[in-house]
């Protein structure tokens, strides 16, 4: 009969999410929890009346005393997370993290009534925890997924149940002028239209070849939905994603930040005259970002190109949206990448590995793979030996896709509101 109650009172959002976790033993089992005595202890007593009999209500001290402890504990992990350097940081934490993100939003909500504000905190915790913390895995639906961003989607879900419609945004162009700057001595690549995978396998992946690929993308469902910033926001509107802010990553006025994507779209992507990023915002990027692990909903509108199965079944995949003139420098990946090209467009400037003597790589260990010459205006007083350097110019444009192989220097301006998905494999 109370458990019945305690049910009826919920929101069905919060039965929703509590069901992801219907195993406690997923919980109070992982390795993290079993390893620390405190940890235990403090997630037993807040775990166990979620799957009892007991009452959670706005009112009750159980949920009231169990949000105050999972919050001291959530704050000691968090400051062990941010302590020392980050490729140290115990996976056993960053599990710890994860559950005590899920535990934290479950009781929030709870107290909360699933109000609006409890449901953006909860989706900017998952998103926090996402970001800081190692995947659980559980079953939503008889599906295997990642609790956090399942909860995350739920949440997403419920909100636009119940918030305010906004006035539509007006969709991104897709025929704007795109100005280039020729150069004469700057070779092409070879344009192939949907290769074979013969193809593709015999002269550019085992020549380590570059070329740039038509009609591999078009039935995408991304090239038609995510132009319209209206869908971009439905979807991801209220998530929290990181910003890179600056002219480019290897300059001293870079920086980073969490941003709502509802925030940096409105201010950076669309046609909104007073906002863009031109007038003056320093540059802002959301790039190399594992979007599609944050948001299912988004990779679900990009197929994986079938070049890539041949050799690498879970490929590496990363978004970069941003307005015009964002600029990744010179640099080298160690893995094979196809570079697609979802709206807008972007020089590309490639040069081989075998020139990497006269691209003056920098010092220090940390911007190793990344050039210190400016490849779209270069000054050849500074770094003569580039004046010898043989490099490939493309203009990438929507549906086109990139082949760049490893260790290939690649340098990557934004010509126009631009959204591209690259896939590193090996
Ligand atoms: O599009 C960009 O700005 C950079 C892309 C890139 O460097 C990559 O995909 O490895």
């Amino acid at each position: 009969m109370a458990r019945n109650y305690k049910y009826l009172a919920m929101n069905n959002c919060i039965k929703e999410i509590i069901s992801l976790c219907s195993l406690k033993s997923l919980l109070l089992n992982s390795d993290c929890v079993k390893e620390n005595k405190l940890y235990h202890i403090v997630l037993s007593n807040a775990v166990e009346p979620l799957f009892s009999d007991e009452l959670l209500t706005k009112e009750s001290k159980t949920c009231l005393k169990n949000l105050t402890k999972i919050g001291l504990l959530y704050d000691t992990v968090y400051c062990r997370l941010h302590t020392g350097q980050w490729n140290e940081v115990e996976q056993t934490e960053r599990e710890m993290f994860t559950i005590l993100s899920y535990i934290r939003i479950l009781y929030a909500l709870i107290i909360c009534e699933a109000s609006e504000e409890s449901i953006k905190d909860g989706i900017y915790l998952a998103d926090l925890g996402l970001m800081l913390g190692a995947t659980v895995t559980t079953r939503h639906n008889n599906v295997e997924t990642d609790l956090l961003s399942t909860t995350a989607t739920i949440l997403t879900e419920q909100l636009s149940k119940t918030s305010i419609t906004q006035p539509p945004l007006k969709r991104i162009k897709l025929d704007k002028h795109i100005h280039e700057e020729g150069s004469n001595d700057i070779n092409t690549l070879p344009v192939l239209e949907s290769p074979s995978l013969e193809c593709f396998g015999m002269h550019y992946y085992d020549k380590q070849q570059p070329a740039l690929f038509k009609g591999i993308i078009d039935d995408w469902p991304a090239m038609e939905r995510w132009h319209d910033p209206n869908y971009l926001l439905s979807v991801a509107g209220e998530r929290t994603v990181p910003i890179e802010l600056g002219s480019q990553y290897s300059s001293d006025d870079w920086s980073q930040k969490l941003m709502k994507f509802r925030e940096f779209v409105e201010q950076n992507i669309c046609d909104n005259p007073g906002t863009s990023a031109t007038i003056g915002h320093p540059a802002a990027y959301l790039a190399q970002h594992d979007l599609f692990d944050q948001i299912p909903a988004l990779r679900r509108d990009i197929v994986v190109p079938d070049y890539i199965g041949r050799t690498d079944i879970s490929p590496r995949i990363k978004a970069w949206l941003g307005p015009e003139g964002t600029i990744s420098p010179l640099h080298t990946d160690p893995c094979h990448n196809l570079l697609c090209q979802v709206f807008g467009a972007k020089t590309v400037i490639l040069a081989r590995p075998e020139d990497t003597d006269k691209l003056y790589p920098h010092d220090h260990f940390v911007l190793h793979n990344t050039s210190q010459v400016d490849a779209r205006r270069p000054d050849y007083e500074k770094f003569p030996l580039m004046r010898e350097v043989s490099f490939h110019r493309v203009t990438l444009r929507r549906g086109d896709v990139l082949y760049i192989p490893p260790k290939w220097w690649h340098y990557v301006e934004s010509l126009s509101p631009s959204f591209s998905v690259s896939f590193w494999f090996e």
